[in-house]
């Protein structure tokens, strides 16, 4: 049996709880409860493995910040230059003549994450920090 054959099982819910999940699914445009069920359970894995302090997950930290800000790029460099080994790529959008926005993408620990988006978030000048928690979730 290969690992993403796909198996039909039998799932039990109360009568009110199935009027909210296909509610759920004509308001996110889902095409089957199948598909709905399949992205909670995933969400639902990787909330675990957020929880698991050995594991190795992902994440996404988005900033804004205003770049005029004395010592700030400086120290956002500094700061993803001491933990590389955790960032992979970041990107660098231009807003408007004082503001920028970058996305950042970690992998770590949970720890090692969330004490890096503290970090950076934390910085003078940085207005909006949101840390999107990721992974891999049955492949
Ligand atoms: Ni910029």
């Amino acid at each position: 049996m290969s690992p993403d054959q796909t198996i039909r099982f039998t799932v039990s819910l109360p009568r009110n709880l199935l009027d909210e999940l296909d509610a759920t699914m004509t308001h996110r445009g889902y095409a089957s409860r199948s598909e709905l069920v399949r992205d909670l359970i995933r969400a639902r894995m990787i909330e675990a493995a957020w929880d698991d302090p050995a594991a190795a997950v992902h994440g996404v930290l988005t900033i804004v910040y205003d770049h005029h800000r004395r010592g700030l790029t400086d120290k956002l460099h500094a700061v993803q230059h001491s933990q590389y080994v955790h960032i992979l790529c970041t990107q660098h959008v231009h807003l408007d003549h004082d503001h920028c926005l970058e996305t950042i993408v970690l992998r770590g620990t949970p720890a090692e994450i969330e004490r890096m988006a503290l970090e950076i978030g934390g910085l003078k000048g940085v207005s909006y920090a949101e840390l999107t928690r990721t992974g891999v979730a049955g492949g």
